[in-house]
């Protein structure tokens, strides 16, 4: 018999039921259990006039136990547990602090009374995981916020402070941050008994006070935004429909709504990206990082601007290094152009950014560099001027300082080859803009230490970015599948398919951007140089030709104000006749056999490209899971999260299937574009 999660003690008249399930006290079969039989032993203690939930180390409840809800849901369900605790006849008090979320959030709801620490976050995040509140959230949060707040929060997955809320009587008190919570609720329940106030208020015999004025207004404008998640228009439907209904009618139909979500593919999808997200931080290494609290940058261009703006939003002590004082002026410039975006959105306060520019130093003397835990070199990809920079960095840094290359695609063992110490040198390959994509791949060189990779994985975290391992070779993961991904979609253009099609078809299946108009906004020469620098493939004749023309017509993209589209009337971008005539006329030069194609047949294509040289990967050893294949792509290339990653999508498709199409068309174009693969590699 395993010791309960949940235990039990009496202090005077008060009954305390303390939860202690790490890491986040989620609401496990054994929690709910322990919830229900504490409710009852201490409701039938006649010495008990109150109870406390509170929960032990990290957070009060931050969920349902989303390890579970790949299996039959076991009772006693958390509707019921949430429903008893509302029903006791005894007040029973919520001792909130950390994260309380979902399920957690429900239990404190269904408490008769909440108290809480001021830095403690609530909300109901269950749309990010394709799912809707499942235990009284969409009726119990109306009735304290009024629906309109209720259906903001619901659909919008959110985390809410305090302050946020502080104009619903959510909280019935709030204690100073890092304040001693346990004693001050005890002092409080002790007052209340005292005072004779141990009414019992519950939430769900409210009435809604509210409603929303313009229903289908708000559904319809809420169905856009969601472009094709479910969840969230489940939720506000279902807002909708019980706004006038009883606890008991309205989380009836929230239970049959949240089981049928729970089912659902988008749910697995976005429980899976949760998870991997997580398994990706992880490595085989026992090496603990080095401490890192300052962090020198080479470089004060796009990326090198971008990367010292995230450091800095994250309290390191960053030192900028550029070539000379024009250098620097335009990084500093850059870097304040970052932080004013962030004031002027909200997300950040001047005196923060004070705060955080007050840690910028910035200097042309590489000698400043000799105190940093860490340097970022990242300047234009010349392989000549990156082993000048780690050559000198070699010299004047600490042996324990960390030379990291923020390159995308070149030899980080060649780089390391003039170093002393290569087992230092390591990729921390960010995406742009660098201060907002949350992808950093972590790029192990063949003599990098373990120590060295635990250290960058580390400083993801810091960051608040989601770190993936993966291993050398042109392109790393990321870009070398967004190649693979890139001569299929061009490919397809030299088949028939024209350019507004492809990208509508990967837009509507859920992709953030029609890789084309991606092409037209990067600059479709950043590419087509980065190619032209490689071998060409001869085997595949039709390579990029499409973007090739591109460049030679002049056609950059949207800074020649034409590329795969014409944005000369519109700056949205329009389809432009002669591209079609273009890459037509290329396609009968290379006797292209020509098709037509539907949706389907488009993002397959892509999508199976991806899976190809994602399972190629995998073989290579460049990556050390399918699973973080996903999270790349669903960080660093605007892959649907609904839809968990190409990888994911593989393993919904069925090794089989996956097998046989991928065979079709090593028949039809050769093995040299469609290689041999193990499809067992698909998780
Ligand atoms: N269930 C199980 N494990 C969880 C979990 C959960 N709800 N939340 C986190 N973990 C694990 C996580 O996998 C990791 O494990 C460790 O905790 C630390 O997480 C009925 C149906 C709470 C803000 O959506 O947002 O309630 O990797 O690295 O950055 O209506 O975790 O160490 O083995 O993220 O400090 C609703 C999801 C569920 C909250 C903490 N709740 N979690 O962030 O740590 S659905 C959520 C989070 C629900 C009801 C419905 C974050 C966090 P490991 P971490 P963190």
């Amino acid at each position: 018999m395993t010791k309960s999660p949940v235990n039990l003690e009496k202090q005077q008249s008060i009954g305390i039921i303390t939860i202690d399930y790490p890491p986040v006290n989620a609401l496990s079969q054994s929690v709910r259990q322990g919830l229900v039989d504490g409710i009852k032993e201490l409701e039938s203690d006649d010495s008990i006039k109150a109870i406390i939930i509170r929960c032990a180390k990290r957070t009060f409840i931050a969920g349902a136990d989303i390890k579970e809800f790949g299996s039959t849901p076991l009772e006693p369900h958390l509707p019921d547990v949430v429903n008893r605790i509302e029903a006791s006849t005894k007040p029973v008090v919520a001792s909130m602090f950390g994260t309380s979320l979902g399920g957690g959030f429900e239990v404190a709801l269904a408490c008769h009374y909440r108290v809480a620490l001021a830095d403690v976050k609530v909300g109901l995040p269950e749309v990010n995981l394709g799912l809707i509140p499942g235990a009284g959230g969409t009726q119990r949060l109306p009735r304290i916020v009024g629906t309109n707040k209720a259906l903001e929060m619901v659909t919008g997955g959110k985390h809410y402070s305090v302050n946020a809320l502080s104009e619903y009587n959510l909280f019935d008190a709030v204690f100073e941050s890092g304040s001693d919570l346990d004693q001050q609720t005890i002092a409080y329940v002790n007052a209340m008994i005292d005072n004779g106030e141990t009414l019992i208020k519950r939430v769900g015999e409210q009435p809604v006070n509210d409603t929303v004025e313009d229903w289908d207004t708000a559904i319809g404008a809420l169905t856009k935004k969601s472009r094709g998640k479910l969840a969230p228009v489940v939720a506000a439907k279902l807002l909708k429909r019980t706004t006038n209904l009883s606890i008991e009618e309205g989380m009836k139909l929230e239970r049959e709504e949240f089981l049928s979500l729970r089912t659902s593919e988008q749910s697995a999808a976005l429980r899976f990206a949760f998870g991997a997200e997580r398994t990706a931080a992880k490595t085989q290494f026992d090496a603990q990082p080095l401490s890192v609290k300052t962090v020198g940058i080479i470089g004060g261009g796009t990326m090198g601007s971008g990367i010292v703006t995230a450091f800095l939003s994250s309290g390191f002590e960053v030192i900028l290094i550029e070539q000379n004082d024009e250098g620097l002026k335009a990084g500093t410039d850059r870097i304040n152009g970052n932080f004013n975006a962030n004031v002027k959105r909200g997300r950040m306060s001047q005196t923060q950014v004070d705060g955080y520019l007050a840690k910028l130093t910035t200097s042309t003397d590489y000698q400043s560099l000799s105190e940093c835990d860490l340097v970022v070199e990242a300047v234009f990809e010349n392989m000549d001027v990156k082993k000048t920079i780690f050559s000198t960095l070699s010299q004047v840094c600490k042996p324990s300082c960390i030379l990291a290359t923020n390159t995308s695609y070149l030899d980080i063992n060649e780089i390391a080859s003039v170093v002393e110490r290569p087992e230092q040198v390591i990729g921390m390959h960010f995406f742009s803009p660098a201060n907002i994509m949350k992808l950093l791949e972590v790029v192990k060189a063949e003599k990098s230490s373990e120590q060295a990779v635990v250290t960058a994985m580390a400083v993801a975290k810091q960051l608040k970015k989601i770190s993936v391992l993966v291993g050398v070779c042109f392109g790393f993961a990321g870009n070398r599948m967004y190649t693979r991904y890139g001569r299929e979609v061009q490919q397809m253009l030299l088949e028939g398919a024209s350019v507004s099609q492809v990208d509508q078809a990967l837009v509507n299946w859920g992709m953030a951007m029609g890789p084309l108009a991606v092409g037209d906004m990067s600059g479709i020469d950043i590419g087509v140089s980065a190619r032209r620098a490689q071998p060409f493939p001869a085997f595949d004749k039709g390579y990029f030709k499409p973007s090739e023309l591109m460049v030679d017509a002049g056609r950059l993209g949207r800074k020649t104000k034409a590329g795969y589209y014409d944005y000369s009337n519109n700056p949205r971008g329009e389809a432009d006749p002669v591209v079609a005539e273009l890459i037509s006329e290329q396609s009968k030069a290379l006797e292209i056999k020509q098709q037509t194609f539907d949706d389907e047949t488009i993002v397959s294509r892509a999508l199976l490209a991806l899976i190809s040289e994602g399972l190629q990967l995998l073989k290579d050893g460049i990556v050390q899971r399918a699973s973080d294949i996903d999270v790349i792509w669903l960080h660093g290339y605007g892959f649907p999260r609904h839809k968990g990653g190409p990888m994911f999508q593989a393993s919904q498709v069925g090794k089989e299937k996956v097998s046989q199409v991928l065979s079709n068309y090593r028949a039809s174009e050769g093995a040299l574009i469609w290689p041999e693969v193990d499809v067992d590699l698909i998780q």
